[in-house]
């Protein structure tokens, strides 16, 4: 699941100039039974499996102890669910900050509540939808924070909210056009081939505004997004 995203584009190249380093651990290496079964039947009752508590602690642990080993910082355990912190961009900012970061993918119906009492330092979600496993979550939160790493993007893969300047400060960013400048019967607007800065970066602002008032006032008003 981890192949293609991984090995493409910003993340793959981060990847290989060693911005980021990422494994990926098969859960069932941490079995020890014949079967390498990681799933059990719910207390209680109840359709589906859960998964059991000892293979992921032993997972996570013994990867916690690989970092003490090499003089590493301990990772910071995330759990991937929808019962998490909801994932925005200042949460993005706030993981990328951390040294080493362990993503714990869950499947079926859920996993064993003593396993993150004991070991998740906290759960993240990616929204409020099910998928059928933490994996592709992880994948999103990956991309998220890769982006952040100084010296990930290259050159025509920009960062405009890194920039206070042009930045759009947590709003929308308004359309976007290329050539050519009249497609299908349709033009693109007379101010960005004006070459009128200001007139331009007043034009932009406007459309995010408008764009972020209609789709998403919830993003308006609130300071969240400044520093
Ligand atoms: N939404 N955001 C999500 C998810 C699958 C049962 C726990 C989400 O982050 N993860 O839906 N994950 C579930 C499946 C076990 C993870």
């Amino acid at each position: 699941m981890f192949e293609g995203p991984f090995g493409a584009s910003i993340v793959s190249r981060a990847i290989r100039d060693e911005l980021v380093e990422i494994t990926i651990h098969q859960l069932r290496d941490y079995t020890k039974d014949r079967h390498r079964t990681v799933d059990d039947t719910p207390y209680g009752g109840g359709a589906g499996m859960v998964m059991k508590p000892a293979p992921l602690a032993d997972a996570v642990q013994d990867l916690k102890k690989d970092a003490s080993d090499s003089g590493q910082l301990q990772p910071h355990v995330i759990l991937l669910s929808p019962q998490g912190r909801r994932l925005d961009q200042n949460i993005a900012k706030e993981l990328a900050s951390r040294d080493s970061l362990i993503l714990v993918c869950g499947r079926y119906e859920g996993v064993d509540e003593r396993f993150i009492e004991a070991l998740v330092d906290e759960e993240v979600s990616i929204g409020d939808y099910v998928i059928s496993g933490g994996e592709p979550a992880a994948i999103v939160l990956v991309d998220a924070i890769t982006r952040l790493i100084p010296g990930a993007l290259g050159s025509v893969d920009s960062a405009p909210s890194d920039s206070f300047a042009s930045g759009l400060r947590g709003k929308l960013q308004g359309p976007v056009y290329t050539r050519p400048v009249e497609w299908d019967g349709r033009e693109v607007p007379e101010v960005l081939l004006s070459g009128d800065h200001a007139r331009l970066e007043k034009w932009r602002n406007e459309q995010s505004d408008a764009r972020t008032r209609e789709r998403r006032p919830d993003l308006l008003g609130n300071e969240d997004h400044k520093e």
